[in-house]
């Protein structure tokens, strides 16, 4: 197989989508620098928490706001990054008002005159029918208001201009009737976002991509969900690796863009991944791709301490993993303590504990390259180093043989804080196994309790006076 010389999607970027407090501008300067030099092609600007975006978006851009919005499309014109700017009408647009079209025209004309040529019409998260009396006077129903308000917007910004439009229902199979009545009704050169099967879609497939452009008559451009890590999600922190998208989804799809978390360091992991993905996906190997993408967001002094802490936060709705490595130790430490040698399993997992508290102190006390990274994950790695302190719990009861004995009052404090922090480490891994050991032994032995040792390798009872009699 040669090569690809020229990445398959046409568009590569990351959208400023997420719900929360948005970037900074010299956070959004930074990440054009940054998509850029991993071939990423397109910056969409979009934060659900610029008011000016949003909640009001009929009121014009003033003074300094002007200034940095132009400051962004320098940066974007400087690193050949697309700029896309765009606006959120829906939550109070009276679609058939000649007025509110009005508004939102001028709206766009104001950035139109900072050189941007690329628009946004984001639809998304609104109410799916009409308000207004007016409206529903007007049109059948949403899907004939969205057809007319697309095709004033895509004639008034003029057909050089590219329009790209969030639709109201975005996710799903991509034959809903929404979608094919809204593509048969809009010019094809209109692109349309979808999120896949699902808001945060754990793959993107190929058929589904298929179907979409045969209901929607065109390409799918995807919106994907991931590493964004809002509203529901806030306890979750989205650092793993980019995985689960078909590598030949360019064939129905102009492209990807992926919504970041408010976490900006820490989205980087992820779109660096994504950038790989996107430059060649025929080629692309997640795992490889990673470990790339952490040396380079972390740094190489840290890279071995975070990679540690990273392997343990990787649930996310594209993995179904967990903690991979510290799933292999339980499951050996498990294996060896009940069947094998108990001393050993505990010497084994003391090391392992060991390492992990020595990563946590390093990246929470120590010093390192990327500061604002560890600070934003602080209240995950703080929860990575109570997993270790209790992980190194766990193998001193073990080496004592007071586990079954002792873990349930000694480790209950550890399970408490842990579930106490809400933070998204281990994936279930920690919790199910200190709810395990901290289960009344004497009702789950038989059950589900894979660290009781079976009664022939159990260490001998003592004998009670009463039963030697
Ligand atoms: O996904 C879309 C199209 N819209 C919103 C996003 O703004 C939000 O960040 C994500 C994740 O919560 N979900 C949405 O519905």
């Amino acid at each position: 197989m040669t090569a690809q010389t020229e990445p398959a999607f046409a568009i590569r970027g990351v959208i400023e989508g997420f719900y929360g407090r948005p970037w900074s501008d010299s956070q959004r300067l930074e990440l054009i620098e940054f998509v850029a030099a991993r071939g990423m092609n397109t910056f969409v600007y979009a934060p659900k928490g610029d008011p000016l975006v949003r909640e009001r978006w009929r009121e014009p851009y003033l003074g300094d706001e002007l200034v940095r919005l132009k400051a962004l499309v320098d940066q974007c014109r400087t690193h050949g990054v697309d700029f896309v700017y765009c606006l959120s009408p829906g939550l109070s647009i009276e679609y058939s008002s000649a007025a509110d079209r009005a508004a939102l025209c001028a709206k766009y004309d104001t950035v139109a005159a900072l050189g941007v040529d690329r628009f946004g019409l984001l639809l998304d998260d609104i109410p799916s029918e009409l308000q207004h009396p007016a409206d529903q006077a007007a049109f059948v129903d949403l899907v004939e208001a969205h057809r007319a308000l697309i095709g004033s917007v895509f004639t008034h910004l003029g057909h050089a201009a590219g329009l790209i439009v969030c639709p109201t229902v975005y996710w799903g199979y991509g034959d809903e009737d929404y979608i094919t009545r809204l593509g048969h009704g809009i010019d094809p050169r209109i692109d349309l976002f979808w999120s896949g099967r699902a808001i945060c879609s754990a793959t993107l497939d190929l058929a589904d991509a298929a179907l979409f452009a045969r209901s929607a008559l065109r390409p799918v451009t995807y919106w994907d969900n991931y590493p964004v890590n809002d509203v529901a999600m806030g306890h979750e922190l989205h650092i793993g690796p980019y995985q689960g998208r078909d590598r030949h989804l360019y064939r129905f799809a102009t492209g990807v863009i992926a919504n970041g978390m408010e976490l900006f360091e820490s989205s980087k992991i992820a779109f660096a991944t994504i950038a790989d993905y996107l430059s060649a996906p025929e080629h692309y190997d997640p795992e490889e791709s990673w470990k790339r993408a952490l040396r380079d967001v972390v740094g190489d002094d840290d890279y071995a301490a975070y990679s540690l802490f990273a392997d343990t936060v990787r649930s996310s709705c594209l993995s179904a993993e967990d903690a991979p490595a510290l799933t292999r130790a339980l499951n050996a430490f498990a294996y060896d303590y009940r069947f094998g040698d108990p001393q050993h399993a505990a010497a084994v997992l003391s090391d392992v504990a060991r390492q992990m508290r020595e990563a946590a102190d390093h990246l929470l006390d120590g010093p390192v390259s990327n500061r604002a990274l560890i600070e934003e994950a602080r209240p995950w790695v703080e929860s990575f180093r109570l997993g270790a302190d209790a992980l190194a719990r766990i193998a001193e009861l073990a080496a004592d043989a007071r586990l079954e004995s002792d873990g349930p009052v000694e480790l209950i404090g550890y399970l408490t804080a842990f579930r106490t922090a809400n933070r998204r480490v281990f994936g279930d891994l920690l919790d199910m196994t200190l709810a395990d050991l901290t289960t009344d032994q004497t009702d789950q032995t038989d059950k589900t309790d894979q660290y009781a040792r079976p009664e022939s390798l159990a260490p001998p009872k003592l004998s009670t006076a009463k039963e030697a009699s």
